[in-house]
């Protein structure tokens, strides 16, 4: 259809841009970062989510380019918060990117990420790369071993929409994991004060064992206090959602972040 035929030229186009979400610390409620959310503003169909494109990218090998292209823009924009906001207690403001396995796969993928930071001066340690759960299930190790390196160089590796898929024990200590965010469907559950036992016990247990595995959690699509103060209560790290920021455009996540600076 429409989108397919037009997807290859979008980048050339200049079609694509970003939205940031803040990552904010549960205990105290400072931003300590943000993920970017590749858009599609599409000619004739105005804006696209990333659900109506990245699979077809994915498909068509755009996801290449295209992922390369959002993580040198988010780069250079976690390089642009840090000079605007100075260094916070916590420490540089961080960025959280999406790669896809197909990015994964792709032999230029270590190679380009450094010479994106090293462009940007941007240290390691403020990128985190955030891939699914489903994405590294089986993962085998030629897959893993790009992930490697970039963990060893410093870089976060955050397992994304984690507890959708059935990782276990076993496969969590194979990856260079240090965060896990957790899928948006326990948030969900914690909509009443007190949440479902059992679920709050699911959670009590994954956060757990993430933190007997030196990770951190974050959680994901929170959208009222009662939830944020109830993962906070069981020791989630770091949140995301609606109640803090809906995705939006860099400057929106300076106002945040020099509003609790
Ligand atoms: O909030 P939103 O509707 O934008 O996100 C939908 C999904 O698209 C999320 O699961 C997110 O992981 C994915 N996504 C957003 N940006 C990117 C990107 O740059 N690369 C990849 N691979 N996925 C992305
Ligand atoms: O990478 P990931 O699929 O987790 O991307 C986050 C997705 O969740 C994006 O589509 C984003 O727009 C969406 N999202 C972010 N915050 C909230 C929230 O508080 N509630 C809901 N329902 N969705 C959210
Ligand atoms: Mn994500
Ligand atoms: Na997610």
């Amino acid at each position: 259809h429409g989108l397919t035929t037009a997807l290859p030229t979008a980048l050339d186009r200049g079609e694509f841009f970003i939205e940031y979400q803040p990552l904010v610390h549960l205990g105290d409620g400072s931003v300590r970062g943000a993920e970017a959310l590749v858009r599609w503003l599409h000619p004739q169909y105005g804006v696209l989510s990333p659900d109506r494109f990245i699979p077809l990218a994915e498909h068509t090998g755009l996801i290449v380019p295209l992922g390369r292209w959002v993580l040198e823009q988010s780069v250079r924009q976690a390089r642009e918060w840090r000079e605007r906001h100075g260094a916070a207690a916590a420490g540089p403001l961080r960025i959280n990117v999406n790669l896809s396995p197909c990015q994964l796969r792709h032999p230029g993928l270590v190679q380009d990420t450094v010479e994106i930071l090293e462009r940007a001066g941007v240290e390691p340690d403020a990128l985190c790369l955030e891939l699914t759960e489903s994405a590294l299930i089986g993962a085998d190790d030629d897959l893993l071993k790009p992930l490697r390196r970039l963990a060893e160089m410093g870089i976060d590796i955050a397992l994304d929409d984690f507890g959708t898929g059935y990782s276990n024990l076993a496969n969590l200590r194979r990856l260079p994991v240090s965060v896990l965010k957790l899928d948006r469907s326990f948030t969900q559950s914690m909509q009443q004060f007190p949440a479902d036992p059992v679920d709050l016990k699911i959670v009590e247990g994954i956060v757990s064992l993430a933190h007997s595995l030196d990770l951190a959690v974050t959680v994901e699509g929170v959208e009222t206090g009662a939830q944020a103060e109830q993962l906070r209560l069981l020791g989630c790290d770091t949140a995301q959602g609606w109640y803090y920021a809906r995705p939006g455009p860099p400057e929106r996540l300076h106002e945040l972040a020099l509003a609790d600076a």
